[in-house]
């Protein structure tokens, strides 16, 4: 097993590829492109694209290197039995979870808005984790799936930092996985979140993970 120095805040983390997995959280349409659930809930879908260019490299590096690459994706059954009435009733979008968009049915699986966008797209062997909840372990396999492959690391990309980054991440460390940020490779409709969102996780030593960014991963797994 060949260990490497990963440059990130609190500090650099020693990391081996095998034992790595690198999680891109809800890359979708649904999430970056107009006429999705992003968007409906009155966001600037725009800020999002920052993070496809760095997660593609991220990907990249993670492929080269052999590392388990897995997809998240959040959305619905089509007959919405598992969307609690109270995330569906939640403030004041310009259409519903299920209600009919230009991408199809709003965070419904199996929507054109629901796929990952172009570029990000899974390869043949990469999990993806259909997930109904913010973060990615609950109600999914992604715990048998981590453990089932001795990983003990988790490198975190995706949207949205303050979301379904930061939930998933909660979720990994208090399960025992050490977690990286990808700072570059996140985004947020909310620039300050985003940035605030990074500083909690390394905050007091690194109270919920460490933070780096893609130029770092590439650099270290190189
Ligand atoms: C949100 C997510 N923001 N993927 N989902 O509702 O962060």
């Amino acid at each position: 097993m060949t260990t490497v120095l990963l440059q990130a805040e609190p500090g650099p983390i020693p990391i081996a590829a095998s034992r790595c997995a690198l999680v891109i959280i809800d890359m979708q349409r649904d999430f970056l492109e107009p006429g999705g659930f992003g968007e409906t809930l009155g966001n600037d879908v725009s800020l999002l694209q920052a993070a496809v260019g760095p997660c593609r490299a991220a990907l990249a590096a993670a492929r080269d290197a052999g590392m388990l690459v897995v997809h998240t994706r959040e959305g619905h059954r089509p007959d919405l039995l598992d969307a609690p009435r109270a995330k569906i009733d939640r403030g004041a979008p310009s259409k519903r979870i299920g209600d009919p968009g230009p991408m199809g049915r709003i965070l419904i699986r199996g929507e054109p808005g629901h796929d990952i966008v172009p570029g990000l797209a899974p390869v043949d062997g990469e999990p993806v984790i259909d997930k109904p909840g913010k973060g990615a372990f609950h109600q999914t396999d992604l715990e048998q799936l981590l453990r089932n492959n001795a990983i003990d690391t988790l490198i975190v990309c995706g949207v949205t930092t303050e979301v379904c980054v930061h939930t998933t991440i909660r979720e990994a460390n208090d399960r025992g996985y050490r977690c990286v940020a990808l700072s570059d490779a996140c985004a947020s409709y909310f620039p300050e979140f985003h940035r605030i969102g990074l500083e909690m996780i390394k905050a007091q030593g690194g109270i919920f993970g460490w933070v780096s960014d893609t130029t770092s991963f590439v650099t270290a797994l190189d």
